[in-house]
């Protein structure tokens, strides 16, 4: 259904926003599991969330097949994956497929961006606007944006100027192809989404600059292309699958290890990375001991033991010492790695041009191109702006959303942010924000974790139906337990040590906090069991 202004406000059980992997978990659970009349606000024009926005080349998801992905089985039982590692295209099909089958569209307004929402105590009701003149009253709101729905690009002179062509990479033109062949192109960022554009046009572009400021500590991807055959044997794995990914702290299918750094010897933890780095993905981030990103000494053998494998793959030794420094920038994985196929290869190219922003960060564009400090001009004909988000926080402030006394969330976390669990906010009853802020999110596979949220958002809403309660606000007190949880956890980590996205630092003037949980995403759900345990001391309710 496409958003067209309407004089009466549209009147429904739960408004949810985002039809992503979150927002369609939620609108199965409310609409085909509790009968409820529910409806997704979307703001692009299609379903699919971070797949339908991210269409910049070389868009790949970095969890395998067949487990990102929803563990629905009527869903997965007839669907196949052509890669380990799906691009964005199949991710697009693949959510074609999830529309045959759960019906997500026709419960989808789509161009309905949110301006405002706001809780009205005594009907027990929110309000929900869009810019396109949309309307809706329902008792339950759920933001499901994702973390990337606030695009970030630093405040540079002369933004406006470029003349040739100018995109950030997550509202990459859909009804045009920028060709690069030929072309002098500069992507600026090094980031999971930098590094896999670099990774296509390093291969088209007649000349490739990019902007590194942080080196990537990239592993490698290992892709495999998966035949019917293969296919058929994952589908026949794929329950398992995914009941070993529920159980496991990052939401993924592997073993997570048992013994600490200082229990094996050096010859062991020599094998045990080399074994890790060989078999591609994130085991290695995961670790081969529990202590990796706990403990310097473990973080540093797991460095320098990336750097060795990496350094042997780049041949001139300026771009070597660049992207794979002897001394650690951060320590390894306090700064999301991201997987590569031949990314290091590309700079082994004469055409393929590393700029040191640390050294000398860019000031300005100019008509031609990018200035950087020391005066120097790289002239360019296009430019990919893979600079990051103001992840989670920022896509929920630009909603418009407002407490019970009309506070602007943005305005209620600007000196740290406050949540139950990760997924209530005090003074905002009946919101819930599934893969968002202070949740295991970005340290866990997406759909996994969402599924946690999904069914613990069916169980509340489904008892508040049976109960006749009008609403429900989570505590202070529980959400400040739910902060020193958060902080208790986060200073036995080496995260507060290194300026990330993780960690709000990437932001000029973003309050630095670390924003997500570290429990594991098991320990999650089970935290949500004692809260349903719990409820009257959990919620206030009316
Ligand atoms: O963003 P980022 P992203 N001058 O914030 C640089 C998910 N994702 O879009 O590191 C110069 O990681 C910045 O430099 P530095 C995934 O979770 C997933 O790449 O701050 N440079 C950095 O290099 C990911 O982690 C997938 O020093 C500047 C880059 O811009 C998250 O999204 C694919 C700068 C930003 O990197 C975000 O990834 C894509 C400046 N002023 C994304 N400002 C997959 O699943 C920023 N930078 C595959």
């Amino acid at each position: 259904m496409s958003s067209t202004p309407q004089s009466q406000p549209l009147e429904l059980d739960a408004v949810i926003a985002g039809a992503g992997f979150s927002g369609i978990y939620i609108l199965h659970r409310l609409r085909d599991e509790l009968n409820l009349n529910v409806k997704i606000l979307e703001a692009g024009s299609d379903i699919g969330g971070t797949w339908y926005w991210n269409t910049y080349p070389g868009a790949r998801v970095d969890c395998p097949a067949p487990i990102y992905a929803f563990g629905i089985e009527e869903v997965w039982k007839n669907w196949s994956w052509s890669e380990l590692y799906p691009d964005q295209k199949e991710l697009g099909a693949y959510f074609r497929h999830v529309d045959e089958v759960l019906s997500v569209r026709k419960d989808c307004i789509f161009d309905a961006r949110i301006t405002a929402a706001q809780f009205h105590p005594g009907e027990g009701k929110w309000t929900v606007q869009t810019e396109s003149g949309v309307t809706v009253v329902a008792k339950h709101f759920i933001p499901a944006i994702g973390f990337t729905a606030k695009q970030y690009v630093p405040d540079w002179k002369g933004l406006g100027d470029f003349k040739g062509t100018i995109h950030h990479t997550s509202l990459w033109p859909k009804d045009y192809a920028v060709d690069v062949r030929g072309k002098r192109v500069a992507v600026i960022g090094t980031g999971s989404t930098g590094l896999q554009i670099t990774q296509e046009w390093a291969k088209e572009a007649a000349e490739t600059f990019v902007f590194q400021r942080t080196p990537n500590l990239a592993l490698p991807m290992d892709q495999k292309n998966l035949d019917e055959r293969s296919a058929e044997q994952m589908r026949n794995e794929t329950a398992d699958l995914f009941d070993r990914c529920r159980k496991n702290v990052g939401g993924m299918p592997y073993e997570a290890p048992t013994k600490t750094f200082a229990e094996f010897s050096s010859d062991e933890i020599a094998q045990i990375l080399e074994e890790l780095y060989n078999g591609g993905g994130f085991r290695y981030w995961a670790g081969g001991y529990t202590d990796l990103l706990l403990n310097p000494e473990a973080n540093r053998a797991a460095y320098d033991y990336w750097a060795k494998r990496t350094r042997s793959r780049i041949h001139d030794p300026v771009k070597r010492d660049l992207l794979a420094p002897r001394e650690p920038p951060h320590a390894f994985g306090t700064k999301r790695p991201s997987l590569e196929q031949d990314y290091y290869e590309q700079f082994n190219k004469s055409n393929v041009h590393l700029v040191n922003t640390k050294a000398h960060p860019i000031v300005q564009l100019t008509p031609q191109g990018i200035m950087t400090d020391d005066g120097q001009v790289y002239e360019v004909d296009i430019i990919a702006l893979a600079t990051g988000f103001d992840a989670t926080t920022g896509g929920l402030a630009k909603m418009g959303i407002q407490d019970v006394n009309g506070v602007e969330l943005s305005e209620r976390w600007r000196d740290g942010v406050l949540t139950f669990q990760g997924l209530m906010v005090p003074g905002f009853p009946n919101m819930f924000m599934p893969y968002s802020v202070h949740a295991p999110t970005p340290f866990s596979n997406g759909p996994v974790g969402i599924e946690f949220q999904a069914d613990f958002i069916r169980d509340i809403v489904k008892k508040m139906e049976e109960e006749k309660i009008k609403s429900i606000d989570p505590s202070l007190e529980v959400a400040q337990a739910w902060k020193a949880e958060i902080e208790f956890i986060a200073n036995m980590t080496l995260f507060p040590k290194t300026k990330s996205w993780y960690m709000g630092a990437n932001i000029p003037g973003k309050k630095v906090e670390l924003l997500y949980y570290f429990g594991g995403i098991h320990r999650y759900r089970e935290k949500f069991a004692e809260a349903f345990d719990k409820f009257s001391e959990t919620f206030v309710v009316c």
